[in-house]
């Protein structure tokens, strides 16, 4: 009997919550079931129907070139054959290290987890050691992965879902978690004055992702470095979305400003569970069997998803991966921008790099508060227009796109055409 997504979802149900294993992909805020997906290849995913669709998820960002790459997937397949993991250092953990290296120069040294949230919840440890202090800040809409201090005005699934804290987390575990709006440096000095001395580190997402495509103002990122300079805070670039995505240095290299620490994830796995975090030595020094701040993982570093992760900076650099979803991206955003202008409707796109984003709001985005005013009803019939179309979008007013390599210009004429009518609606 053909596969059906609903029946696979009505089983789902039963065993997982929701019928899903991460909340954002139940297509909960986009009021349908989703597609269950069976295949992919370059820039295209096939659901269990045998419907195509052009992939602009493309796994939340982890696939720069497309699915099944042939060259990650044979790198994967012969790592595999000498043995899934070991538990013990393996050479190429030495050569993707070094490979992140070359990109994020301000990781002297680095740690490798199985996930972003790793990253962020380890980063804040080590920081908060050597900083010696308490309070961490974030800034409202930004989403640094499910750690319970960090689910406070958190972007991604919680804005989706709308649920401002989630239950299950103990406000104590929250009560040295200060939230400031994006983009509003005024704000974060008068935390840091009002909690003088107390801050360990602040973390943001130096391009917003998660609360939609929101970018930082002229002179954020770079005051933020000011203050944390000043107040001997610890700062925290989570680039685990943006890495290798608003540039292959990240929103470090475009923006020029060191953090003390980076975050980073998705594409430095190809696909397969790998995180990371790093930064200056000193700090990274603390970290145990140097230092005394615990953190360990079964499975970190393990030599296939360090394959899949290698192989793909290695297939970036040597098919110039980067700069061919960057070109395909700006002729998306410009070709957006153009129905948008053509159809009248309040909405504006906008991109950096391999990412962009749509907004059905016809002011400007730089904070949380500036992205909620958006249409969320005119999100709905405009995702659900490209879906039919065979355009793959995230599923939430509160995501960002993703560009690969293997789109192709076939892709991009028929991703338009699909806007301008969802738009003319
Ligand atoms: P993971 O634990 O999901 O690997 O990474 C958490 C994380 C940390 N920091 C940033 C900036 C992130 O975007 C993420 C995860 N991103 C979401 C998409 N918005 C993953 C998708 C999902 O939750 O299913």
């Amino acid at each position: 009997m053909a596969a059906n997504s609903k029946k696979l979802f009505e089983k789902a149900k039963t065993l997982f919550p929701g019928g899903v294993n991460s909340p954002v992909r139940a297509y909960k805020s986009v009021k349908s079931n989703p597609p269950f997906i069976s295949s992919g290849k370059g820039s295209v995913i096939k659901d269990v129907e045998g419907k195509s669709y052009i992939d602009y998820v493309l796994s939340w960002g982890p696939l720069l070139l497309g699915h099944a790459h042939p060259k990650v997937v044979q790198a994967v397949c012969k790592a595999a054959a000498k043995g899934m993991s070991f538990g013990a250092p393996t050479p190429l953990e030495n050569e993707l290290a070094l490979a992140v290296q070359r990109y994020y120069p301000s990781m002297e040294k680095m740690r490798f987890v199985n996930s972003g949230t790793e990253a962020t919840f380890s980063a804040i440890r080590v920081a908060r050691a050597a900083a010696g202090r308490d309070k961490i800040l974030k800034f409202s809409g930004c989403y640094h992965g499910h750690a319970d201090y960090l689910l406070v005005s958190a972007g991604s699934g919680v804005s989706t879902l709308g649920l401002p804290d989630s239950p299950g987390v103990p406000a104590d575990f929250t009560r040295h978690t200060l939230v400031a709006p994006y983009n509003d440096l005024a704000a974060v000095e008068k935390i840091f004055s009002e909690f003088k001395g107390q801050v360990a580190a602040v973390i943001l997402e130096p391009v917003v992702g998660n609360m939609g495509f929101v970018p930082p103002v002229e002179g954020f990122l770079s005051g933020l470095r000011e203050l944390c300079t000043r107040e001997s805070a610890v700062l925290i670039f989570d680039e685990v979305m943006t890495g290798f995505r608003v540039a292959k240095g990240g929103a470090q290299s475009l923006f020029k400003i060191k953090p003390d620490m980076t975050c980073l994830g998705k594409v430095i796995g190809g696909g397969m569970p790998l995180g990371a975090y790093g930064g200056k030595r000193e700090i990274m020094d603390l970290i145990a069997p140097q230092g005394p701040v615990y953190q360990a993982g079964t499975l970190s570093g393990n030599p296939v998803a360090v394959t899949a992760g290698l192989t793909t900076l290695q297939v970036m650099e040597k098919e110039k991966s980067f700069e061919k979803a960057a070109a395909y991206c700006t002729k998306l955003v410009h070709g957006l921008r153009e129905i948008i202008a053509e159809t009248g409707v309040p909405a504006r796109a906008n991109g950096i790099g391999t990412m962009f984003g749509m907004f059905f709001t016809a002011q400007e985005v730089h904070t949380y508060e500036d992205a909620k005013t958006s249409d969320l009803n005119r999100f709905v019939s405009y995702f659900h227009s490209m879906l039919k179309s065979g355009i793959y979008l995230a599923p939430s007013q509160f995501e960002a796109g993703f560009v690969s390599s293997a789109h192709t210009a076939a892709d991009l004429i028929k991703t338009l055409e699909a806007a301008r009518n969802a738009l003319k609606r």
